[in-house]
């Protein structure tokens, strides 16, 4: 039997990139998938994608998780058969821009806060009460990398990631007497569309970003979030770390051949 089969994932932002690889990773693992994001187009061609390759059931939910009274609604209006989520994927974010902060959008801002930080929370307080009650569940939020070191120009989106690590840790406390587990899941750099979001359609000025390095794949990171979902009741994953090789840290990143004789 597969390892997640009759468990129920909810995965945030998963019209794209790193949500959409769990999408894909969670399914293979047997999983029932409900998926959230903006653009549902995209989410309905991914659930009839992941039917045909595993006969997962999916429930789409088209939605902006910045809109606090829909992400309510539509976790309160869940069909009885999806009410009870086991897996929670913390997952859709983005980053606008790379201003220095006294030159920044305030527009820029405000929306990689709402998002990042409180989009996060209002998935989180509607869905995790009934983990509580059910006593069962896992809440794993991507954070970055960005989280831990920040980078010039960084400014807003590092201390939304920061934010994350932050609610990660505080949630952890607050289910201490309950089954359930907080993890978080911290990639570098990783080819998804986020340097487009970020660069506002640039292309090429998205492509530099990951030019002369080989970047994580968003499968990389669906891998270590399916490995957090997937230990034994007793272990909890407290925070995964995932670096390109080529990486060191927000900014230590080795662009160019690597060395393979001394
Ligand atoms: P993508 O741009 O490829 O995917 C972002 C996803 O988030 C999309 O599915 C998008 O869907 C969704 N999303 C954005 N805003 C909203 C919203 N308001 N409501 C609902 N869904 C939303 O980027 P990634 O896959 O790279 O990013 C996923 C997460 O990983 C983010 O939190 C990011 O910060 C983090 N991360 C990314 C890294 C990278 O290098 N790529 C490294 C470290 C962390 P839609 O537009 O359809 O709503
Ligand atoms: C995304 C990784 O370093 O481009 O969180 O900000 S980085």
């Amino acid at each position: 039997m597969a390892i997640l089969s009759k468990k129920t994932a909810l995965i945030t932002g998963a019209s794209s990139g790193i949500g959409r690889a769990c999408a894909k990773a969670f399914s293979a693992a047997g999983a029932r998938l409900i998926l959230i994001a903006r653009r549902e187009r995209r989410l309905n061609e991914l659930a009839a994608q992941l039917k045909r390759a595993h006969r997962t059931a999916c429930y789409p939910i088209p939605l902006d998780v910045r809109d606090r009274l829909a992400v309510e609604k539509a976790v309160r209006q869940l069909p009885r058969a999806w009410r009870a989520i086991d897996i929670l994927i913390n997952n859709a974010g983005l980053s606008r821009g790379l201003d220095k902060l006294h030159e920044g959008s305030i527009d820029d801002w405000e929306e990689m806060i709402d998002t990042n930080i409180k989009g996060l929370l209002y998935v989180s307080r509607a869905v995790i009460p009934s983990m509580v009650e059910r006593a069962r569940g896992t809440i794993i939020n991507i954070g970055s990398i960005a989280g831990h070191d920040v980078y010039p120009r960084g400014n807003v989106y590092c201390a939304t990631k920061r934010a994350v690590d932050g609610l990660t840790t505080g949630l952890r406390m607050d289910l201490l007497d309950t089954p359930l587990r907080v993890c978080t899941v911290d990639p570098g750099l990783v080819e998804t569309e986020f340097s487009v979001i970020r660069f506002r359609g640039d292309g090429k000025r998205a492509k530099q970003v990951y030019e002369d390095v080989t970047p994580l794949r968003p499968q990389d990171v669906a891998d270590a979030v399916l490995y957090c979902a997937t230990r034994p009741a007793h272990v909890q994953v407290a925070a995964v770390v995932l670096l390109a090789t080529a990486q060191a840290g927000s900014t230590m990143v080795h662009r160019g051949p690597v060395r393979r004789k001394v």
